[in-house]
């Protein structure tokens, strides 16, 4: 059995010298290929005596399979050798400054949604997003406007062609299902803000057929009417960066919510532009209210239970406010020049110190 000795020196030393996979690939193969030494050698046992055959194989197995494993532990010491080359080879300097001609800008809604995730963020809430086509009872019905209410005609809803047996399904005309979904979904507490894409058949100056909204929702046993005035004049001060920025909360009517508000925030008119803060103008930047115990129900909330808030504003309205942009059409132009005057750099980061980041 010398020979088998010598070759199992000879092989477990060629494992140990293959310097990558392609050279211990080859080593296998000459090893235990189809014609392979081993194998040859194998082939061989036919013609022995049974006796002679008996040690002899044992010989060769025992040999055959130190060598595969001896394969597999190289193999497995090159892969990681392997992964550590390319590692450091495609090292990436995160450092480095911004290229040139990679310049871009933040569009002014990506912006504020950024500004506004950080200041209800920092006061519990988190985001919660759903689909942008809809179903009529998540869009209308669970919110308490059942077909014959006359919103559901107020809202210029874009409806998608019917599927054949199907129901006709809508563009949601705000992200309230968003919120209907996440109460049927979870128990309460719920603090979430909805930051997502709306749509209404208008468009002028102030109008978009597609537009973004931010809605908020908290619903938990003793929530009342002081908790949303607090959080929405802490938002609107935080937002427009005014510490005493006066708000001002007027009653109102949405079918969601009862009693409803509106706010206001404290303005001046300077030539034929608003300037936020104090003076005697008021300007409407939100709509709020105590969800409608009818809608809690409608999502499987005992409203005996619990009470919640709910508000909700347009995302371009309030980026316009505090941007001094005048014509809400421009947000989707794509026009670069305006993107490079109203855009955002992508290192300046929203946060409360920052405020507009
Ligand atoms: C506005 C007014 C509002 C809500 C949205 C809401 C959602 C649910 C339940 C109750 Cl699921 N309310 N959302 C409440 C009050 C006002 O939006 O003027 N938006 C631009």
């Amino acid at each position: 059995m010398d020979h088998v000795d010598a070759l199992r020196s000879e092989l477990l030393s060629a494992v140990t010298e293959a310097g990558d996979l392609a050279g211990l690939e080859g080593v296998r193969v000459a090893a235990l290929g189809r014609k392979g030494r081993v194998t040859q050698l194998m082939k061989g046992l036919g013609t022995m005596s049974p006796e002679e055959r008996k040690q002899a194989g044992a010989a060769l197995n025992a040999l055959k399979s130190e060598v595969a494993s001896a394969i597999e532990l190289r193999k497995a010491e090159l892969s990681q050798a392997d992964i550590d080359a390319r590692l450091m080879a495609e090292r990436v300097d995160v450092s480095l400054p911004a290229r040139p001609e990679r310049e871009g800008f933040i569009h002014p809604i990506s912006q504020t949604i950024d500004e506004v995730v950080a200041i209800f963020g920092e006061m519990g809430f988190t985001v919660a997003e759903g689909p942008d086509i809809e179903d009529d009872w998540h869009n209308f019905t669970a919110l308490n406007m059942p077909l014959e209410h006359p919103a559901r005609q107020e809202h210029d809803t874009f409806y998608l062609p019917s599927a054949a047996e199907g129901e006709r399904m809508v563009l949601r005309t705000h992200t309230s299902p968003v919120q209907i979904r996440t109460m049927q979904a979870e128990k309460p507490p719920i603090r979430i803000i909805v930051p997502g894409r709306a749509y209404r058949c208008d468009s002028d100056a102030t109008h978009s057929p597609m537009f973004h909204q931010v809605e908020g929702l908290l619903v938990d046993r003793a929530t009342h009417m002081g908790h949303l005035k607090g959080c929405l004049i802490e938002f609107c001060r935080t937002y427009f960066g005014v510490d005493d920025l006066p708000v001002r909360f007027r009653p109102s009517y949405f079918p969601f919510t009862e009693p409803s508000a509106e706010v206001d925030i404290g303005a001046t008119r300077e030539g034929g532009e608003f300037r936020i803060g104090h003076g005697d103008e008021w300007l409407e930047i939100l709509g709020s209210g105590m969800v409608n115990p009818a809608v809690l129900e409608n999502c499987g909330i005992d409203s005996t239970v619990y009470q919640g808030f709910a508000f909700g504003m347009g995302l371009e309205r309030i980026a316009m406010l505090k941007y001094g942009i005048p014509d809400i059409r421009t947000f989707f132009e794509s026009d670069l020049r305006w993107l490079r005057h109203f855009g955002f750099v992508p290192l300046d980061i929203p946060s409360l110190v920052t405020g507009t980041g």
